[in-house]
């Protein structure tokens, strides 16, 4: 099935002049620190992307880290593609549908968080033009999302600290529990999970921690019965992978080593996984996403969508696309509390007491960007206007 959506779904036509783009860049600390196994996170370093198409306004975020760590981009690099690349390639420009705009791009290579920090808000812009949400124009059709949470390994490196975290998140209501994991943070992580809590939705991550070597040490998470490991292996890989899924019962979901419909299909070819985790900045924009998901659910492989510490604005695009069918499981979408102290959207999202988020109901997004705020935060604003635009 199409995930494109039913033309004029609100009976009004639209069409996209980019006017404008600004960027503006915003310093957000974190709650408190966020260890994977490739470092710790105590700040967002967020660029917001805010687009000005035929009247309408529309927001994206950037996803790049600071450091090159979870990948290869960073705010410094996707900064200088955004500028002297990709917005150069939409100002002034007509498109008659955002599924169009990522052509502007076609032969820029990989940069896939910045093209995705710019392609989401043309989307947002052509779905408050449209007067629809922006999951019915990304052709969603839940109006709640099952929502599952993400744990780092703790600064003490203690297994009760972390349990006293799951409790906290069970209690609130998420819907499974990932922890992070590395070698030496695994295998009895695990069986104290397990024995504190009993059969919950688990799973785990090693963001490329282990290597083909270490096979023997991961077949004895097999026992605990987990919904999946993800991203044991390198980055880049696919073919270890699939050497290792044959010596596992757990499934492995792809992360960091997925960036298009053909990533998953020599993916799923090779046996590399059996699940998928989309990241809207990973695979460079709803477009892409859509084709993603299209192909993975004609392969009955389940999805669902990773998180990267989002502000507000990532994270309602992010509640938007897992409102797609093809989304089955929960994803890395916890409410805006679970990072900030301030989100920079009202209202915040919020996870209710079922594990579940409403998907917003307004045009867009659905919700407004705190501007105050926004301006209290900025660092940085850079603005691109079309030559003879309005803007
Ligand atoms: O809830 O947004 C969230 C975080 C989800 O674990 C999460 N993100 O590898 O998927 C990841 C991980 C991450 C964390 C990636 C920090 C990059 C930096």
């Amino acid at each position: 099935m199409s995930t494109q959506p039913a033309a004029g779904a609100a009976g009004r036509s639209a069409s996209l002049y980019i006017e404008q783009v600004e960027l503006i860049r915003v310093a957000m600390p974190l709650k408190k620190p966020f260890t994977t196994s490739f470092g710790t996170t105590t700040a967002r370093d967020v660029v917001l992307v805010r687009v000005q198409a035929g009247g309408a306004e529309g927001w994206g975020e950037l996803t790049a880290m600071a450091e090159p760590l979870y990948n290869e981009e960073t705010v410094e690099t996707a900064l200088i593609i955004l500028e002297r690349h990709l917005i150069p390639l939409v100002l002034g420009r007509t498109f008659g549908h955002p599924r169009e705009v990522s052509g502007a791009w076609r032969a820029v290579r990989r940069h896939y968080m910045a093209k995705a920090a710019l392609e989401t808000a043309c989307w947002d812009a052509w779905a408050r033009l449209k007067g629809i949400p922006l999951a019915r124009a990304l052709g969603g059709d839940k109006d709640r999302v099952p929502v599952g949470v993400s744990i780092g390994i703790p600064q003490s490196r203690r297994i009760e600290d972390l349990l006293r975290e799951i409790e906290g998140f069970l209690a609130a209501g998420y819907r499974r529990i990932k922890v992070k994991i590395e070698p030496g943070w695994d295998v009895e992580v695990a069986r104290e999970i397990r024995r504190a809590f009993g059969d919950i939705p688990l799973m785990l991550d090693a963001n490329s921690a282990y290597t083909l070597e270490d096979a023997d040490h991961l077949q004895r998470l097999d026992e605990f019965g987990l919904m999946m490991i993800e991203q044991p292996l390198a980055h880049d890989d696919i073919v270890d992978h699939a050497r290792l899924q044959a010596r596992l019962q757990t499934p492995i979901c792809l992360d960091e080593s997925i960036h298009s419909v053909d990533d998953a299909r020599r993916a799923l070819d090779l046996g590399a996984c059996r699940i998928i985790n989309v990241k809207v900045g990973r695979i460079g924009g709803h477009a892409a996403m859509q084709d993603l998901h299209d192909f993975c659910r004609s392969r009955g492989v389940p999805l669902w969508c990773g998180g990267m510490l989002e502000t507000g604005v990532g994270r309602l695009h992010n509640v938007a696309l897992t409102t797609l069918p093809g989304f089955t499981l929960p994803g890395d979408t916890a409410g805006s509390d679970r990072y900030w102290h301030e989100d920079i959207i009202e209202p915040p999202v919020s996870v209710d007491g079922d594990g579940t988020i409403r998907v917003p109901e307004g045009p867009g997004l659905g919700h407004a960007v705190r501007e105050d705020l926004v301006e209290r935060l900025a660092r940085e604003r850079r603005i691109f206007r079309a030559e003879g635009g309005t803007g």
